[in-house]
């Protein structure tokens, strides 16, 4: 695959859903401005945006509108933003850089970067629940339940709790494996299944997206963890080895570089083989898993 070009298609995507993002955040001049400014800060500030372009890509299997499937991209979007402001916060992670910028509660302060996650949580379920973004008021109602699972304490959020109580002992390979599957892999698959839920897709649909969105879910952590040790904050454009200083036990610790590569490289193999049933309009998902593999930052 030639990678420049599919970060092409990449970035394409990601200007598609900053226009959104630009148009759901706008700019006044009232006293409670600051939250706004903070959120735009966060949220059109960078980053790959990976989960926006699954959206769009599995939304384009079934031929959904651009306009359903880029606000819906926004929408996850912000819970991402959101999940990383407070995962930076002095509480959680206590990170300065995130995206190769200062983190917001560095260039705002914490009480606003608390706000300005809570705004974006908030604002991600009202655009799902708008009408403009699906005419079906049951698609938009399945939106929204499947958005606020992946988030909350059954898919996100508490994966960060395990991740935060994971210290208290060993995790054995089962045990990180499940933590991973809500913190990250959660809101990747909802990313997959938002755009089967657009297009009214076919419960061999669904099965076949959640397959894939699983697999490529695992890899994308793994090759995160194998960042954390291999790469550099000015590369990732946030810290690295903080897993290590932390004493955390993570796919790279338990299995060792070479191994958790390999594992990677067979989920992300096996993630393409899920979309069979869509052939060649599953070539963007399938270069997207390739990406995952193959990315430096
Ligand atoms: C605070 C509710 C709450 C949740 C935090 C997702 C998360 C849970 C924390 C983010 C910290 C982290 C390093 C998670 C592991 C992998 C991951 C999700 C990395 C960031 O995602 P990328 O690489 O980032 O897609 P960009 O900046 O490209 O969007």
């Amino acid at each position: 695959m030639d990678l420049d070009e599919f970060k092409g298609d990449l970035e394409r995507n990601a200007r598609a859903v900053d226009q959104w993002l630009d148009r759901f955040l706008p700019v006044h001049d009232d006293p409670e401005a600051q939250v706004i400014e903070a959120m735009r800060y966060s949220a059109l500030g960078g980053g790959k945006r990976v989960r926006p372009f699954l959206v769009k890509s599995c939304a384009d299997l079934f031929g959904v509108s651009e306009i359903a499937a880029l606000r819906a991209a926004a929408a996850v979007e912000m819970i991402h933003c959101y999940s990383l402001i407070h995962d930076d916060l002095p509480a959680m992670d206590d990170d300065d850089l995130r995206r190769g910028r200062a983190t917001c509660h560095i260039e705002y302060d914490e009480a606003t970067a608390i706000l300005a996650g809570d705004a974006l949580l908030t604002k991600a379920f009202e655009v799902l629940a708008e009408e403009e973004t699906h005419s079906d008021p049951r698609v938009r109602a399945d939106l929204v339940v499947a958005l606020a699972k992946a988030s909350g304490f059954e898919g996100m959020v508490g994966g960060q709790m395990l991740d935060l109580v994971a210290h208290e002992h060993a995790l054995t390979m089962p045990e990180i494996t499940r933590l991973q599957r809500m913190k990250t892999g959660a809101l990747i698959a909802v990313s997959c299944e938002i755009g089967g839920l657009l297009g009214k897709a076919s419960e061999s649909q669904h099965l076949a997206l959640n397959a894939y969105a699983h697999d490529l879910g695992l890899a994308f952590q793994i090759i995160d963890d194998l960042l954390d040790v291999e790469g550099s904050a000015a590369e990732l454009g946030k810290a690295t080895q903080k897993d290590e200083a932390a004493g955390k036990a993570t796919f790279v610790s338990l299995l060792g570089v070479e191994r958790a590569r390999s594992q990677a490289r067979m989920l992300v193999d096996q993630a393409v083989e899920h979309l069979a049933i869509f052939a060649e309009k599953a070539a963007p998902l399938k270069k997207l898993a390739l990406f995952v593999f193959e990315r430096r930052a």
